[in-house]
């Protein structure tokens, strides 16, 4: 690689190269640098939000210093990298992450205590990157994290929406979506105007057969789209390896063909095409676990494909290897079929551009590519209809025909004469109209498979993929179970748990090898430890009652048992079951003498969670919640005993509050439904239990801190088929404690009791999909259990300190390893030392 600056006077450049700030006053010269020249403020008009702006460009530019650094050393070396495809990256925060992990949180701290400002203030200023739906773009995030930690050479690739997942807010009980406009001031992205790539879509195919007789495509005459390229610097912690997150951008391409029409006096359809070009990475669809077939998603995802190949052959074409060593170089992980069309485009761009044999280059890319599934219900699985992706991909189309023949064919000579094993597993599915299998095709041309927890993993190989299992036996298919960053999700959200921890661990050791936190079992009957321990639960409460007091205005009781249950708002999640148990809880309370009331275990019931805007069930489940809460909250029979909060707009920085605060978390998903789930490991690591069905990796969690130290009830996935086929053609028995709570939501105590009419007939009437009524006993028998058990503080405290302890596996490290070991191949990258 050459360089810029000749070699005389690269002594002069190092000597003007910037160097990072190590004191407070460097700190505080720098930040209010900012403050006065690159924000234009002076001291007579510095608020807060100029303070965390000039204290966030300070990190930004000890962030890029070290990305400078990261990325040329990674030029220079040429390992193979990773590159993670992910339409969702759900960020949260920068600043503090920052802070931490480049290890100078302190000396900020009292750099702007000099200026006169407090860090809890500052930090609060930033708004969310909320660029993800719940926990396939948070795990994104955390992967992130881990792969700069591990330094691993890695590239997150993704989309910059100018709207990302939207506001909540709570009126009338009911939810209302307001727009997330949040790039008004971002110094955590670098534009990058000098990449951007052109995107085409629609036109035609010309086939004609060169000298050779050889058989050549081109796609033409399409419309061309603009991707431009905004890098956000990924800090590992405790390393200087900062790695790359690119978002694109899409842009109006500005060529000819706008300049002919400016000419022509077509002024406005020129804007107009421009705005339609915008609009590709206007808005992130706010859907979780669920697939609608938009064009506009399908353009998204082309555009972000081939920018996003683009770059990554651009940039392994610079090294002059041969086209067979690029998956030794290159290895591209799909998180959910999201990205699946990268793989057409890339053997696209190896056959028609490159001129590689077709065979040659489809060996290259199932080598390359491994997908990552997160789901096995049906509505969430992607499928394009033919039509659309005639009209949008036309060559695409052609591509993903030749694969399915081949692959076909492959198949027929294993399995001759099995005409509907052809049917079952062709990427086509010969519907009206004809539809694109997207997980399919992922599943074809990648050389490994994963699903996300042990049971999740099984279950793919027996359901969605049974057939693909016999075809290329089970060695394709693998687990990699998730797992979080402690460095977020413990030292940031609970810093006096992770301070505590290091007290006896003999430092934070353990925030770079989360195994390290089994010592911590030597100290469960230590005395002045476990005091602490309970004290910090408290403080997280009392932390969590003021945000409740600040944001709804309901005060309750920091000592009361805080049972929590935050996710996005989804019919197999089961906040339905939730909000039944509490209703129920409720009549049992109103039924009993004021003298048997004091014995109870006062309790705060949590929901917080968005719907979908067009999801009417979640709508619902969220409207009822909040009239429940009405009812409850206001009634003088029950005052502290129970109190039910909805908290608005739930996003990454408001889990950092909730999570350490939590005694009882609920993960109670209809068993073989929740793919993994991530809340269920951060309450956890912050030492609360939790309740939760046989699923996902709830029942990894229990292998690892025992079955005495959480609270399991319900049917297992086993059962489920057999169970809703008896609702349907057996004789179905209602629970008779849930049909109380339907007769109580009926005679209107909760209001208009036609608002909630569909959700109790989907359980009484069609078939209850969920098993709500077959897990309601069991669920509501759990919950006294959970009475019973918090009574003894004791042991509630030793199950809290054993359950951290044990959960050393769950850190994302220990994921991305796995990724790297089993399925990238990759090593990391030590940084050069200066
Ligand atoms: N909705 C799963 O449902 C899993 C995450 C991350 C999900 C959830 O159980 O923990 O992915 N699936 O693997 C999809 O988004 C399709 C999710 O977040």
């Amino acid at each position: 690689v050459e360089a810029s600056i000749p070699e005389p006077q690269r002594e002069a450049w190092k000597k003007f190269t910037p160097k990072p700030f190590t004191t407070k006053e460097e700190f505080g010269k720098e930040t209010v640098r900012h403050i006065e020249t690159t924000l234009a403020r002076s001291l007579w008009n510095c608020d807060e939000g100029a303070a965390y702006s000039g204290t966030a460009l300070a990190f930004r530019d000890r962030l890029i210093l070290d990305w400078n650094k990261t990325q040329q050393n990674q030029t220079f070396t040429d390992p193979k990298r990773i590159y993670y495809l992910s339409l969702e990256f759900l960020m949260g925060r920068a600043l503090d992450n920052a802070m931490l992990n480049v290890g100078a949180k302190d000396i900020a701290r009292e750099g702007l205590a000099d200026l006169g400002f407090r860090m809890e203030d500052i930090i609060k200023q930033e708004h969310d990157a909320a660029l993800g739906n719940g926990g396939l773009g948070r795990l994104a995030a955390c992967f992130l994290d881990s792969m700069a930690s591990l330094n691993y050479p890695a590239w997150g690739y993704g989309l910059r929406y100018r709207y990302g997942i939207f506001k909540q807010e709570i009126v009338d009980g009911y939810q209302v979506e307001v727009p997330d406009y949040w790039l008004d001031f971002n110094p955590w992205e670098f534009p990058r105007h000098d990449i951007t790539v052109n995107i085409q879509f629609y036109g035609s195919v010309r086939k004609w057969q060169d000298e050779d007789g050889k058989q050549q495509s081109a796609w033409e005459n399409g419309e061309i789209v603009q991707a431009v390229a905004y890098d956000v610097p990924i800090p590992g912690f405790s390393t200087s390896t900062t790695n790359n997150l690119r978002l694109w951008s899409s842009k109006a391409s500005g060529g000819e063909f706008d300049f002919q029409k400016f000419n022509s006096g077509e002024y406005e359809s020129s804007v107009a095409d421009q705005q339609r070009a915008e609009t590709i990475s206007a808005v992130l669809y706010p859907n979780d676990n669920l697939e609608r077939g938009k064009e506009l998603r399908l353009k998204q995802q082309y555009f972000w494909c081939a920018a996003s190949l683009f770059d990554i052959v651009r940039r392994f074409k610079k090294t002059k290897r041969s086209w067979a060593d690029f998956p030794n170089q290159v290895a591209i992980q799909l998180n959910d079929t999201h990205p699946t069309l990268a793989i057409p485009e890339l053997q696209r761009i190896l056959v028609d551009i490159e001129g590689l044999d077709w065979d040659e280059a489809w060996s290259i890319v199932t080598k390359t590519f491994g997908y990552t599934n997160h789901t096995v219900l049906p509505e969430a699985l992607e499928k394009w209809s033919v039509p659309l992706m005639q009209w949008l991909l036309p060559r695409h189309l052609q591509i993903i025909y030749d694969i399915n023949l081949h692959f076909l064919q492959f198949v027929e000579r294993n399995f001759p004469k099995d005409r509907d094993l052809l049917g079952r597993v062709s990427i086509i599915e010969e519907s009206q109209p004809k539809m694109v299998r997207m997980a399919y095709l992922a599943l074809i041309g990648s050389h490994k498979v994963n699903g996300v927890a042990e049971l999740h993993s099984d279950l793919i190989k027996t359901t969605i993929f049974r057939d693909f299992v016999s075809i290329y036996g089970p060695d394709k298919f693998t687990n990699v179970t998730n797992g979080i960053t402690p460095r977020r999700w413990l030292h940031q959200a609970n810093p006096r748990l992770s301070d505590l921890i290091a007290s006896k661990l003999g430092g934070h050791d353990f925030l770079k090898d989360l195994t390290i936190l089994h010592k911590l079992e030597q100290y469960v009957d230590d005395k002045d430890f476990r005091k602490e321990w309970q004290e910090i639960k408290h403080a997280n409460k009392v932390r969590l009652a003021k945000h409740i007091k600040e944001t709804q205005g309901i005060s309750v009781n920091p000592s009361a048992l805080f049972d929590i249950q935050v996710k996005r708002i989804h019919e197999y999640k089961r906040q339905q079951l939730n909000i039944f148990g509490v209703i129920h809880r409720y009549l049992q309370l109103k039924s009993m003498a004021p003298e048997e009331r004091k014995k109870l275990v006062p309790r705060v019931v949590i929901f917080g969670g968005k719907a979908a805007p067009g999801y009417w069930m979640a709508k619902t489940v969220i409207h009822l919640i909040n009239k429940v809460g009405g009812v409850i909250n206001n009634d003088k029979d029950v005052g502290d005993l129970l109190k039910v909060i909805f908290l608005e707009d739930y996003n990454v920085s408001k889990a950092e509050i909730i999570c350490p605060a939590s005694d009882i978390s609920e993960h109670i998903s209809t068993a073989g439904t929740e793919a993994s789930g991530t809340s269920n490991m951060k309450f956890v690591l912050n030492g609360g239990l939790i309740i939760g069905t046989c699923d996902g990796a709830n029942i990894e969690i229990t292998r690892e801190i025992g079955e005495s130290n959480i609270f399991l009830f319900g049917n297992l996935a086993e059962d489920v088929e057999d169970l809703r086929h008896s609702h349907l053609y057996g004789d179905y028995q209602l629970d008779p404690a849930l049909n109380k709570v339907f007769d109580e939501i009926k005679k209107g105590t909760f209001g208009d009791a036609g608002a909630f009419t569909a959700l109790i007939n989907g359980i009484v009437e069609h078939g209850d999909y969920y098993l709500v009524s077959d897990d309601f006993a069991s669920y509501c028998k759990t919950h006294e259990l959970i009475d019973e058990a918090y009574k003894n503080q004791e042991e509630w405290l030793t199950k809290s300190i054993t359950s951290v302890a044990r959960m050393g596996f769950f850190s994302s490290d220990r994921c991305i390893d796995e990724y790297a070991e089993t399925i990238w191949n990759i090593e990391p990258l030590m940084p050069e030392k200066e």
